[in-house]
């Protein structure tokens, strides 16, 4: 509904009377009663005027050309019709030869109906099936024509329209944002010269080296077979019992098992292209390239505590908080950087980059900055266009090319295929949100639902009929790179392939204390529950390839001895270049320090000291904070001093691990009825143990103090003040901006 006061309008269905007895019989008042449309009222995404980017297109900028605005219904002030435009008189019963007779089958109105929904769902993603999306904008630092001949890095300023995808791996459609997985990063760019999808990974490395074990892969992390458990999990037997026998996966699965498996938000997570790919100028000349997404806010994620009880409370949590900060006109940001690479360079590394199990280290080869990527408007239809969006890796422009990385050549073939089925035929790029924004001209026709109409005779080329149109556009067009090749047909991989665990030391070894910690604890979790121990001594046989200290930290989790480390695919050590890389940990990335969009909980109860509450409101709002006030139950409260204030959220319907900071005011008697609800302790336990920054004045501190919260060690990110003073609230502001405070993280926890 468009306002809140056309609910107010319509207090009861005046319709309803209508339905029964001699009254049905004749026909219903025409007119809807009070139509929740109001005339003026519109959400953000209603007064975009640019259908891709949701911005006024700008001069020189690639205008949308239509598809969008055509196919977007907006049914205020319309009468209902069938899906042929026939009028609909009534819309509650269906047709019956007596009141309490049977249905008649001539009811087309009520059978269209019926058939339509029972077709309403369509096969959902046989991986990345559960996601969220964004329109925005891409727009290019430079001139990149040295490197490539690709349209939109064709000048500084230039904007291409993007639609991007986030997304969970494992997990079904309707399943948790925060299970631990990989995250998908799809960005679907509209180029002047045709879409150009870059589908990419929050994470720069694969599980395996050749798309012959994507399938493979798959049926062991989905759900196992036989009873369909556990949902949009890894912690399974057949999942571990794949890895352990691949250990190519030894460098992806210290990725997953990092926090970077649990992302605090689609926002905050970097995305990478992970294969090496090619630019290619107008001369003709190629470059590898690896693509990279920083976001604007740092990257920052979950503990896994955290992440298991968000997964109860708002199974929804990530989609929301896309959602919300856009609407709320807080439009994340990423920049897209490069790493570039001669061939000569290449053939260098003590790795093969067309092994996607490896990454190029930034200290290597350094990142370099071209544009940057807005997304400032939500879909209007999830189905439409979220679910609809159909990503190829296929899908390059002029001036990107692949590489031969064998990983990528099978994506080259799965993702149109798998869009034929899941979008029911060949014409899927007709949708609106897959149709290119540039003319579509060639000579293949027909098939299952069919948008265009073709005009003319011809459909076939070369022609004289139709002037030899539509023509081929030559060098204009895209020209693959000439890459010569010579080799015997064989089913193998390249010698450097063989080694499997110098990156992945590499990455364990980058990580910061608490994020090393982390990896062992997940692993821990993940294999107490396999339950086959032939797999759990596999593992560590692996982990112990990896680092020593790891492999013994996950056996003493799970009460066990070390075997022997895993025989080597390559027994020959091979010398990596470096044993450090401090980009790879998440610190090497805090943001911008702001506390934009950080989500606060202010607790409240009668007595609460309204002073204090809204003296660290206003300024935690100021930074541009989301401040909830979180009461016992919702609705108006009785101030110290006799004001009202309202808890827009309770204890019970928004706990503790959705926020990022938690703010317990003065008041006393609201301290005192909150040291009595074992849900406001819950809360500040919850707070503490997730490293959530704390701050508690006057009387609020005792509810602390009732947690158990350990005041006089003094641990960092909790703040204690009588009074809400301006030197205090700075603290907590300074606390929440770095995200959260591992130094009070003990293993086992101790609140
Ligand atoms: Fe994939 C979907 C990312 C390897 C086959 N993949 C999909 C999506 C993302 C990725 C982000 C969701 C796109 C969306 O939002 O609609 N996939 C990756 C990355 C990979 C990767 C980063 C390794 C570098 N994928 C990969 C291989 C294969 C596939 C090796 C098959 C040989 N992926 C698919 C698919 C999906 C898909 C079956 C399922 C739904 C879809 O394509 O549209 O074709």
């Amino acid at each position: 509904r468009a306002t809140g006061e056309t609910v107010d309008a319509m207090p009861h269905n005046a319709n309803k009377a209508d339905e029964y007895g001699e009254a049905s019989s004749k026909p219903r008042q025409g007119a809807a009663v009070g139509c929740p449309f109001s005339v003026g009222a519109s959400t953000v995404s209603e007064t975009n005027t640019n259908e891709k980017t949701g911005d006024a297109p700008e001069q020189g900028v690639n205008a949308a050309s239509g598809h969008l605005p055509r196919v977007r219904a907006d049914s205020g002030g319309q009468g209902m019709t069938t899906n042929l435009g026939v009028p609909i008189a009534d819309n509650q019963s269906s047709l019956k030869a007596g009141l309490r007779g049977p249905a008649l089958l001539k009811d087309f109105i009520l059978r269209e109906k019926i058939t339509h929904f029972d077709h309403e769902r369509i096969p959902e993603r046989i991986v990345h099936a559960r996601g969220s999306a964004a329109h925005g904008y891409f727009e290019s630092y430079d001139s990149l024509q040295d490197l490539t001949c690709a349209s939109l890095f064709a000048e500084a300023g230039k904007q291409t329209p993007v639609f991007v995808r986030f997304s969970t791996v494992a997990g079904e459609r309707g399943s948790k944002d925060t299970a631990r997985d990989a995250r998908g990063f799809a960005v679907k760019f509209y180029t002047d010269q045709g879409n150009w999808d870059l589908v990419g990974n929050n994470i720069p490395v694969f599980f395996i080296q050749d798309a012959m074990k994507f399938p493979d892969l798959v049926h062991a992390v989905k759900p196992e077979p036989h009873h369909g458990m556990p949902q949009a999990a890894s912690a399974h037997d057949t999942f571990w019992d794949f890895i352990s026998l691949m250990p190519e996966s030894a460098h992806m699965i210290m990725w997953v098992m990092s926090d970077r498996g649990i992302p605090r938000s689609y926002r905050m997570m970097q995305g990478f292209g992970v294969h090496s790919f090619r630019f290619v100028n107008a001369a003709g000349e190629s470059h590898f390239v690896k693509f990279h997404w920083s976001p604007k806010l740092g990257t920052h994620s979950h503990v896994w505590d955290e992440a298991v009880k968000i997964s109860g409370a708002d199974p929804d949590f990530h989609r929301r908080d896309l959602w919300e900060a856009i609407e709320a006109g807080e439009y994340p940001e990423w920049e897209l950087g490069v790493q570039v690479i001669s061939e000569a360079e290449a053939e260098s590394f003590s790795f093969d980059i067309l092994d996607s199990t490896k990454l190029i280290p930034e200290e290597l080869v350094p990142v370099r900055p071209i544009g940057r990527m807005v997304l400032n408007r939500n879909p209007d239809n999830f189905f439409a266009e979220t679910e609809q969006v159909a990503f190829c890796t296929a899908h390059v422009v002029p001036g990107i090319d692949f590489s031969n990385d064998p990983l990528l050549a099978g994506r080259i073939h799965s993702y149109v295929d798998t869009q034929i089925t899941r979008l029911g035929g060949a014409n899927f790029q007709e949708l609106p949100i897959n149709a290119p924004v540039v003319p579509v001209h060639n000579n293949q026709r027909d098939g299952m639902h069919r948008q265009t109409i073709h005009r003319g005779r011809v459909a076939y080329e070369p022609n004289s009929l139709a002037g030899g149109c539509p023509f081929q556009n030559g060098e204009m067009g895209f020209v693959p790179f000439p890459e010569p090749i010579q080799g015997d047909e064989v089913r193998g991989k390249p010698e450097k392939f063989a080694e499997h665990y110098n990156q992945a030391s590499l990455f364990f070894n980058s990580q910061a204390d608490h994020e090393q910690q982390h990896i062992i604890d997940a692993l821990r979790f993940e294999l107490s529950k396999v339950t086959v121990p032939g797999i759990r001594n596999r593992t560590l046989a692996m982990l112990r390839n990896i680092s020593e200290t790891l492999a013994q930290g996950v056996a003493d989790g799970l009460g066990m001895p070390l075997p022997e480390p895993l025989p080597k695919a390559n027994p020959q050590p091979i010398a990596a270049e470096i044993e450090d890389s401090p980009a790879l940990s998440l610190l090497a990335r805090p943001g911008d320090g702001s506390i934009r969009t950080r989500q606060v909980a202010i607790l409240l109860a009668a007595g609460v000291d309204a002073t204090s509450l809204q003296a660290v409101s206003s300024a935690l709002q100021a930074e541009g904070a989301v401040v909830r006030l979180v009461g016992p139950r919702v609705g108006p409260f009785n101030a110290a001093d006799g004001s009202v204030i309202e808890a827009d959220c309770s204890l019970e319907n928004q706990p503790a691990p959705l926020f990022d900071a938690l703010v317990v005011p003065d008041g006393q008697d609201a301290s005192t009825a909150l040291q009595a609800d074992g849900r406001a302790l819950e809360f500040v336990r919850d707070s503490f143990r997730h490293g959530k920054s704390i701050l508690a004045i006057g009387a609020g501190t005792q509810l602390l103090e009732k947690a158990d919260v350990p005041l006089q060690s003094a641990p960092a990110g909790v703040y204690e003040g009588s009074s809400a003073d301006q030197a205090l609230i700075d603290q907590l502001i300074a606390g929440i901006a770095q995200h959260r405070h591992p130094s009070r993280e003990t293993n086992p926890p101790q609140v």
